[in-house]
């Protein structure tokens, strides 16, 4: 525990291995298939996106359109959130679910991106956590993270025409800072856990299988937005959401 925490500050991510048993994954499968179904009949572009071949890619701010009891008892996992207490505060508050479901061969990039630019948490005091119902890797196009790279702050975005990630980080301005790429290894089961201005994104998926995890992110409940850069944000995704 006191190595992850260390681990977290200093390098902006950590993995805690399994978090969750295959009995629970197995019913977090039959979970998400019912999701599938209610994102599709928002018909809303800002709940779910879709590959070249029409099946969903991602699916956001599913507490918005269906309550998941099964996804809120996964918020409470008591691993994640006693590490979550030690790294941001006693005082924990799930701010939103989403689903990757990167689908095999069509599983669509994430570009590399910081969440809180989409989040704006005053402070930073706020963590995404990535639980894997597969396993994640590089050769399925699993998430990699810049080490390090929370340390900067935030870093100039720019619109990245990509659905499901419409903004990413100005690549060009970091590479000189020689950050270390890194692709962390999950088993069916762990979870990753990031800092919310960590420089991070994921490839294609072109294996043979799906790749698939629950994000869950969680901020200080003390913690304030920053309502006129959260519009400002806003305005951009609406506009981004229009040419798609
Ligand atoms: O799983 C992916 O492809 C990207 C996930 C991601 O960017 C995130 O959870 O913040």
């Amino acid at each position: 525990m006191k190595n992850n925490v260390v681990n977290f500050n200093k390098n902006g991510f950590v993995i805690l291995k399994n978090v969750i048993n295959k009995k629970e994954v197995h019913s977090l499968f039959k979970e998400i298939e019912i999701i599938k179904k209610e994102a599709l009949k928002t018909k809303n572009k800002r709940y779910f996106h879709l590959t070249s071949d029409h099946r969903i890619n991602t699916i956001h701010n599913i507490q918005k359109f269906y309550k998941s009891k099964k996804l809120l008892r996964l918020s409470k996992n008591q691993k994640i959130l006693k590490f979550l207490k030690s790294v941001l505060s006693k005082n924990i508050f799930v701010r939103n679910f989403e689903f990757f479901l990167k689908p095999a061969k069509t599983g669509m990039a994430s570009p590399p991106h910081q969440d809180n630019f989409f989040w704006n948490i005053a402070d930073s005091k706020a963590a995404n956590v990535w639980i894997a119902l597969s396993n994640s890797n590089k050769k399925n196009g699993g998430i990699y993270y810049l080490k390090g790279s929370q340390k900067l702050g935030m870093v100039d975005n720019k619109p990245s025409q990509m659905k499901g990630t419409s903004q990413k980080v100005e690549f060009k301005k970091i590479r000189k800072k020689n950050f270390k790429k890194i692709f962390p290894n999950l088993k069916m089961g762990d979870c990753l856990v990031h800092h919310c201005e960590i420089i991070h994104g994921s490839y294609k998926n072109q294996s043979k299988s799906d790749r698939v995890g629950i994000a869950i992110s969680y901020k200080n409940k003390l913690s304030k937005i920053n309502f006129s850069k959260k519009k400002e944000y806003e305005k951009k995704l609406n506009k981004f959401l229009k040419t798609i």
